[in-house]
């Protein structure tokens, strides 16, 4: 089974992270590691806006992704791709017939939204609300017919039951211990042409602000040597930014020094 993981991004290329991190975890899995080939494309965001207004480009982004033969399409959807994302599944679905295509990502994570485009836009098929490392897994497996059961047993998937029904599957399971994530730095999966990195060393946030959908994330650290190994090699290759993505910067003194401490000493090492 192949899947086309497709991502933007606004200003530096990157990688995205979330998309790694869902396909570390899904090629986790003995069983799907043998039959996934699972590729991640980052496209500028300014290709997708220019979808409406240039055949041009829109049809390169489709010739990859056409070219890849998807069995599934994978969007990861913020609040400046939503948009462009339902645009683009509309081609998609005519170009790639039978193609299944997944939504995730915080714009989409809350319900209201996922049932709206489920009843509107008839080219998605699911939405993954929340964390996609548990729920991708599951969703693929079920989809592949290595796992029994309906998709509505799986937490975390909202989708189209009928023309007239959609089922709100809330948000899925999420990891406790979120080391079980593969390192995409550690394991060589990261594209060195990215001009930036995301690194994240923990989830959630210790502070609940009600407004905030951070304070809805349960709270879960990266363990230190992880992150240390993580800014070594990233240190070691040059990567001219390192977006450190965690919701506050250092809520724990002693962490925070630890990884300070840690980029003084290598970088001074290499002067
Ligand atoms: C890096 C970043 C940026 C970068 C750009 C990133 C890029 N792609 O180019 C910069 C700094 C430019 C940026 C700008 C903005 N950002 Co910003 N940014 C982030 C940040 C810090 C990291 C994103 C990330 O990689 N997270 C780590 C991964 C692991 O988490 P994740 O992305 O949520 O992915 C998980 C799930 O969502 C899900 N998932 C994601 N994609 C998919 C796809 C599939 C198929 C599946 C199944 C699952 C899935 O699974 C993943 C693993 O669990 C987040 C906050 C955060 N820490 O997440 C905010 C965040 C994404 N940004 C946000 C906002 C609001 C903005 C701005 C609009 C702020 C502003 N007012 O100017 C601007 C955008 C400006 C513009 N021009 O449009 C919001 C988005 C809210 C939303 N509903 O989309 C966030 C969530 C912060 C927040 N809590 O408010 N941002
Ligand atoms: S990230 Fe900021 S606004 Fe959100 S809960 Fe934490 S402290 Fe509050």
């Amino acid at each position: 089974m192949k899947i086309f993981l497709l991502d933007t991004y606004i200003s530096l290329t990157h990688s995205s992270l979330g998309l790694q991190y869902i396909r570390g975890c899904a090629l986790q899995d003995k069983e799907l590691n043998k039959c996934l080939e699972i590729k991640i494309q980052s496209l500028p965001i300014k290709f997708l806006t220019n979808i409406t207004n240039s055949k041009f480009i829109h049809a390169r982004i489709l010739e990859e992704i056409i070219d890849f033969r998807p069995d599934i399409i994978g969007l990861s959807c913020y609040v400046w791709s939503l948009k462009e994302f339902l645009n683009l599944s509309q081609f998609l679905k005519v170009y790639i017939p039978g193609v299944k295509i997944i939504l995730g990502g915080p714009e989409v994570s809350f319900f209201p939204i996922a049932k709206e485009i489920l009843t509107g836009v008839p080219g998605i098929d699911f939405i993954i609300m929340g964390e996609g490392e548990i729920p991708f897994q599951k969703i693929i497996k079920l989809l592949l017919g290595k796992q029994t059961g309906s998709i509505a047993d799986i937490p975390g998937i909202t989708f189209r039951k009928s023309s007239t029904e959609i089922v709100d599957g809330g948000y899925g399971e999420i990891l406790d211990n979120i080391d079980d994530i593969p390192s995409p730095y550690l394991n060589g999966t990261f594209s060195l042409a990215s001009e930036c990195i995301l690194m994240e060393t923990y989830r959630g946030c210790l502070n609940k602000c009600s407004y905030c959908s951070w304070s809805v994330k349960k709270h879960r650290r990266f363990n230190m040597k992880r992150i240390i190994s993580e800014l070594d090699v990233l240190i070691d290759c040059e990567m001219p930014f390192i977006y450190l993505i965690d919701s506050v910067f250092g809520p724990n003194r002693k962490r925070c020094e630890q990884i300070l401490n840690f980029i003084i000493q290598k970088t001074s090492r290499q002067r």
